[in-house]
């Protein structure tokens, strides 16, 4: 069986997680779902980087041992991912000793290769971003990605030489040039090493947290560095052959535009040094702007994800993410689309294509899916849409284009209620000699809505899961969409349920100027 494993960042546990760290990992989930339903052996890893400088000042301020406030902190990453159905097999803590021993190995791999050497760095170091910045890379004095005034350090560390690598680097962008997607991101990575590239510090002098350098217990390794192997780590580096050598090289790692020079220079760089096989994409999605700007660890508070999801369901903010949100370029939060989305296509078109189905199948056929008649034009594009549907959202998962793949589903949802329309069940049920056609109009749409669950299922997993069952069919499975997608696959004579409204109709408030 193929294996897939991709990764989301781990994400710094010095606050808790914001609506940005949720599109990251819920635009991960829906591709480890999508590709646990194409068959693959799926590993996806997410987790936290908790070694970091900022984490520790976070928990000092706060009267806090670090590993206490790491271990309160995860809690809340647990728990949000698992109110959001986040279905990953892996959540790794780099304060995990399996991964403190495999970081030092790595390190150690890079030094024996003689790509590490001890030199003196003086520069501008971004807390919040855990990167040293030169006064030119500075905007205004402040740091490009936080704003944040950064802090002038001097210190003796030890430095990964990361020039030697650009000729390597350059070549392999160009050999794989799946390496660094969207395309515009590859170019802006291949700008960044064609100019000057900087050998990168690799440690700190900080001795109260961090994992030791294995040559220089003086030292801690740099968080990037450490933060970085998590991908192996989490995978049984230095642990478990077997499993590193299932899943490595990783299929996928998913990032925010922020992060691209580690990912896509260091990250490359390092495994060379070390002798790793380098991973096969790593995919850089934009950032989620809110009120004009980019939602973050001090703004994130603006919208909560777990008030969110106890308020609407994790569907609910699965979908509006994954709808209104490019998974390639920034987008913007508002109340206002959200709820626009929500009433517009799961209250109105999907909720409403569900529940008239079903309830059609109980006024006029107790419940009980008939069978269908010969086919008409009209059924035959219905079919037919089912299928470009089918197509559309693969090649929009397969290529990261999350929300043009669910465009492509949403053409099915949309179709599947015209058919109902130009059909109307309701005139040809007053029509004895039309009882057969009233059974094939039924059961097509039917059918419709059984493939819409299946495809939905990367997006809405609950959702899908309940459409299956009111048409009693078993839940969502590995595999299915390898198997379960072809049209007429519903055998007739089940009995189907109606239940309650999907998605009941959301009061919309009053929005001011600035939502
Ligand atoms: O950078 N919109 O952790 P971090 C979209 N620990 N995505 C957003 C976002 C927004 N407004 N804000 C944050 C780190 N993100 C390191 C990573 S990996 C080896 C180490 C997402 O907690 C986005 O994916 O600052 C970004 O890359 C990540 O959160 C940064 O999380």
């Amino acid at each position: 069986m193929s294996t897939y494993y991709l990764t989301t960042p781990i994400y710094y546990p010095n606050a808790k997680p914001h609506i940005g760290t949720a599109f990251c990992t819920i635009g991960s989930d829906v591709q480890a779902r999508y590709r646990r339903l194409q068959g693959y052996d799926t590993f996806f890893l997410t987790g936290l980087d908790e070694n970091s400088l900022n984490v520790e000042r976070q928990a000092r301020n706060q009267g806090k041992d670090p590993q206490d406030y790491c271990d309160e902190m995860a809690e809340f990453f647990r728990d949000l991912w698992e109110r959001l159905n986040i279905s990953h097999d892996g959540f790794i803590r780099t304060t995990e000793e399996h991964h403190k021993h495999a970081a030092r190995l790595l390190l150690q791999k890079c030094y024996d290769a003689g790509d590490i050497y001890k030199g003196t760095y003086a520069g501008w170091y971004c807390l919040p971003c855990e990167a040293f910045y030169a006064d030119d890379d500075l905007v205004d004095g402040k740091c490009p990605v936080h704003d944040a005034e950064p802090e002038w350090t001097e210190e003796e560390n030890y430095f990964f030489a990361l020039s030697k690598y650009q000729d390597r680097l350059l070549a392999f962008y160009e050999e794989h040039p799946e390496s660094v997607l969207p395309d515009f991101r590859r170019n802006e990575v291949v700008n960044m090493v064609r100019g000057e590239l900087r050998d990168f510090s690799i440690s700190r002098a900080n001795k109260t947290w961090g994992i030791p350098v294995p040559f220089d217990e003086e030292q801690v390794i740099y968080v990037w560095f450490d933060a970085l192997t998590n991908y192996i780590t989490g995978v049984g580096y230095g642990r478990d052959d077997e499993q590193f050598a299932r899943y490595w090289p990783a299929d996928a790692h998913v990032i925010g535009k922020d992060i691209i020079r580690f990912h896509c220079v260091y990250w490359p760089a390092m495994l060379m040094s070390a002798g790793v096989p380098l991973p096969t994409t790593v995919w850089a999605h934009g950032w989620i702007m809110f009120r004009g700007l980019k939602i973050s660890k001090s703004r994130g508070t603006d919208v909560d994800p777990f008030d969110m999801v106890d308020e609407f369901g994790a569907d609910a903010v699965r979908f509006y993410l994954m709808r209104e949100i490019p998974f390639d370029q920034d987008g913007i939060f508002s109340w206002e689309s959200f709820y626009n989305r929500y009433n517009a296509d799961l209250a109105n078109d999907l909720g409403n294509l569900v529940h008239r189905t079903t309830s059609m199948l109980a006024r006029y056929f107790d419940g009980v899916l008939p069978a269908p008649g010969g086919e008409t034009a009209l059924d035959a594009s219905l079919r037919d849409t089912a299928q470009s549907a089918i197509e559309g959202a693969e090649q929009g998962l397969e290529s990261w284009d999350l929300d043009a793949a669910l465009d492509s589903i949403w053409t099915l949802v949309t179709r599947a209620n015209q058919y109902i329309e130009e059909n109307a069940p309701w005139e040809l049920a007053k029509a004895p000699d039309q009882r057969e056609r009233l059974g094939t109009v039924l059961y097509n749409v039917t059918e419709a809505v059984r493939i819409l669950a299946l495809l939905l299922g990367p997006y809405i997993p609950q959702t899908a899961d309940a459409m299956l069952d009111r048409l009693g069919e078993p839940p969502l499975a590995a595999g299915v969409w390898q198997h379960g997608l072809e049209w007429g696959s519903l055998t007739p004579e089940r009995t189907v349920t109606t239940g309650k409204p999907l998605f009941p109709r959301l009061e919309v408030p009053e929005f001011s100027e600035s939502t």
